[in-house]
């Protein structure tokens, strides 16, 4: 159900920052192994998209998921206890970061191949159109996965077919090592246009900007008018854990961080005050701490 909650919308980030952070310091004590993409910085899309959302609309996911799958209620200590193997885990600890579902709450799915859930994400609305639902999908991808062709020919069959989606595409500016800037021709949503699927490009470190597209990106989708948001982000973590960050500048971060969604001192549209924002943190805070102790993290 559609979040004017701010206080609410605030903690649903500073969720996903504290999950993040919790994924670190559990990879560093030992107790996950392989890899994760993690989403600090991006946090705002996550939650302006899902705040519009109705429980049974569906998310497909990529391999960036965290923040996708906590914003749409997806249970973070369920999701820490997976990527430990745990048999409490989501997937009971078979899955891990990629592979996590949920479909109580609509989370369809991580999905570690570049831009791969986008066409099921499409198939699965044109179905929630045929059987007469008043749900739609949303599929987040990212700038680099605009380029593989798969994306290309769902947009294409979305428009055709006039199903209820929403294309999330989070352009933070790299694709693994290669800037979007460099790989990109044209731009992200101009390809969205030539399918004739209505686009929004909007501040993606800004909760509200991306809400206000999100809320009639849903009401065309009922509509039978698929449309493509671009939120205009950056991940301040390297892509994976194992990234040593040689082709952007550690300045070049800093700056990004000023706009941080959750610590920035800058008006946010939230309109939340710092001692508001400071409370909900040390609860979260609070809750965290009883999860690592229960997950012996
Ligand atoms: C089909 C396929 N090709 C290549 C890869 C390797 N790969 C993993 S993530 C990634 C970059 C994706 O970039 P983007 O879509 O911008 O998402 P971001 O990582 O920036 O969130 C690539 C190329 C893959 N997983 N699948
Ligand atoms: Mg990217």
């Amino acid at each position: 159900m559609y979040c004017n909650d701010k206080k609410e919308v605030y903690r649903r980030m500073y969720v996903i920052r504290k999950t993040e952070e919790t994924v670190l310091e559990a990879f560093k004590k030992g107790f996950m192994k392989g890899t994760a993409h993690l989403c600090i910085g991006q946090e705002a899309v996550s939650v302006g998209v899902c705040s519009c959302l109705e429980k049974e609309d569906a998310v497909f996911s990529n391999h960036r998921g965290h923040g996708h799958m906590v914003a749409k209620g997806v249970d973070p200590e369920k999701f820490l206890a997976e990527l430990m193997g745990l048999d409490s885990g989501l997937c009971a600890g078979l899955g891990g970061s990629q592979h996590i579902v949920d479909t109580s709450v609509g989370f369809m799915g991580s999905n570690g191949i570049t831009g791969g859930a986008v066409p099921v994400a499409v198939g699965y609305a044109l179905s929630q159109k045929l059987s007469g639902s008043d749900n739609i999908t949303v599929v987040f991808l990212g700038d680099g996965a605009t380029s593989q062709g798969a994306v290309h020919e769902a947009m294409n069959l979305a428009s055709v077919f006039k199903a209820p989606i929403i294309f999330v595409c989070e352009n933070n500016k790299y694709a693994m090592s290669s800037p979007a800037d460099k790989f990109v021709s044209g731009s992200l949503v101009s390809r969205a246009e030539a399918y004739g699927i209505i686009s929004w490009s909007v501040d993606g470190m800004s909760e509200k900007s991306v809400e206000i597209a999100a809320y009639w990106a849903r009401k065309a989708a009922l509509k039978g008018k698929p449309s493509f948001i671009e939120a205009k982000t950056y991940r301040f973590c390297g892509h994976s854990k194992s990234d040593m960050e040689l082709y952007r500048k550690k300045q070049e971060v800093k700056e990004w961080r000023l706009v941080d969604p959750i610590f920035s001192d800058l008006p946010d549209g939230l309109l939340l005050s710092i001692e508001d924002k400071a409370i909900i943190r040390k609860e979260v805070d609070s809750e965290f701490e009883d999860i690592k102790k229960r997950l012996g993290i």
